[in-house]
């Protein structure tokens, strides 16, 4: 735990959540979607800063990893399997774009209203960050997730082993099948039982803001802004609710890695996945060829969060200078349209960036494409 007790967290996490108790009646989905002001289903107990006391301390242990050789691209290794090597980028080539709506489906989050965004032309990562590449990060750079230094981090419920959660004593009241797990890091994402051996093309969970930070600083990128993930997930269509339109399951299939089943007792699966699913699985969103920019983990953006927008045009937003939260976009695994609806290109929720869960990922961009990417050669990266 990082110095800290568990009972020090409960009490953390009982004064941090009372004020969200109300919300947890709503969690049979009944809540009315267009008065709805918020929900709680991803805020997985995590949204509020873990421990200000130990803040600093992993600022510097951040910043101690930052200081530390890193490579400046990926080194090929012998017998690395072809997933080693997920993430090209795409060339987005910017534009003027509606950002938000004035037909907000959670208006306490800020989605609205609709205003005209310039974003410059940059490089996105085709697919979110996976375990391999997170895995050669680590290996290269002896960096320590913020999971790891706190020593837990939040899972659903469902997603436990009997053994993990008799061990478990506290849960946040607004979202009880959220718990906080002693030894669940990118590692072992379910606990200390749980390993990532069969999933290493899978998307690196429980990575906190500043653990992506460091990440796409590594590989010689940085994190998209709100704006430039909003426009890469759009792909150039207006007022449409997914990247590819409108309709959830075109051509009656998937799309996108999210909960089909009455959340949160049941967990079909009809997709394919009831948990995360590879980082290259799904059609391509958009005409970007994006992958999972919509379902599959959240994903962690350069802003801080503000919900008070103004319908003024836009010269490549970068967000409040500061902050609490930090701005999450593209829902998750766990979303579905019961709750949490918010595998919609407008949708946002936010985190305290030392935060950490089980559907939390990220994708870095670039404003140039890093000088290892570049070349034909280089196209099997
Ligand atoms: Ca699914
Ligand atoms: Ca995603």
């Amino acid at each position: 735990m990082g110095g800290r007790s568990r009972t020090a967290l409960f009490l953390v996490m009982l004064m941090t959540f009372a004020g969200f108790v109300s919300l947890a009646a709503d969690a049979d989905g009944s809540k009315n979607k267009e008065t709805c002001s918020s929900d709680s289903t991803e805020d997985c107990g995590c949204k509020q800063s873990r421990d200000k006391d130990s803040k600093k301390k992993d600022a510097d242990e951040v910043k101690e990893a930052d200081d530390k050789p890193k490579s400046e691209f990926y080194e090929p290794r012998e017998g690395d399997t072809p997933y080693k090597r997920t993430n090209q980028m795409v060339y987005v080539p910017g534009g003027t774009f509606t950002m938000g709506t004035d037909k907000p489906i959670f208006v306490a989050d800020g989605e609205g209203p609709a205003r005209q965004v310039k974003v410059d032309p940059y490089y996105m990562d085709k697919y979110e960050v996976s375990n391999a590449e997170f895995e050669l990060f680590v290996n290269q750079t002896g960096y320590k997730t913020e999971a790891e230094s706190f020593g837990n981090s939040f899972v659903m419920e469902n997603y436990l082993s009997e053994e993990v959660k008799s061990e478990i004593t506290q849960m946040v009241a607004s979202a009880p099948w959220w718990l906080p797990v002693d030894g669940a890091d990118w590692r072992h994402p379910e606990g200390k039982d749980s390993n990532i051996k069969d999933r290493m093309d899978h998307p690196v969970l429980h990575v906190s803001w500043n653990d992506a930070v460091a990440y796409c600083k590594w590989a010689g990128k940085r994190l998209p802004t709100e704006a430039e993930f909003e426009f890469a997930c759009r792909g150039g269509r207006e007022n449409r609710l997914f990247p590819w339109g409108n309709s959830v399951n075109p051509k009656g299939q998937h799309w996108m890695n999210i909960w089909q089943g009455e959340f949160p007792k049941e967990n079909t699966g009809e997709d394919g996945y009831t948990m995360t699913a590879p980082v290259t699985e799904f059609p391509e969103q958009n005409k970007f060829g994006l992958k999972n920019i919509i379902g599959n983990v959240w994903e962690w953006t350069q802003d801080w969060w503000e919900i008070q927008h103004t319908p003024t045009f836009k010269d490549n937003p970068k967000g409040p200078l500061s902050g609490d939260d930090k701005v999450k976009k593209g829902g998750s695994f766990q979303c579905t349209i019961q709750y949490c609806y918010r595998y919609r290109c407008e949708a946002r929720s936010q985190n305290t960036p030392d935060s950490s869960a089980h559907n939390l990922g990220f994708r870095c961009a670039a404003s140039e494409l890093p000088s290892y990417l570049k070349g034909s050669e280089k196209d099997e990266l």
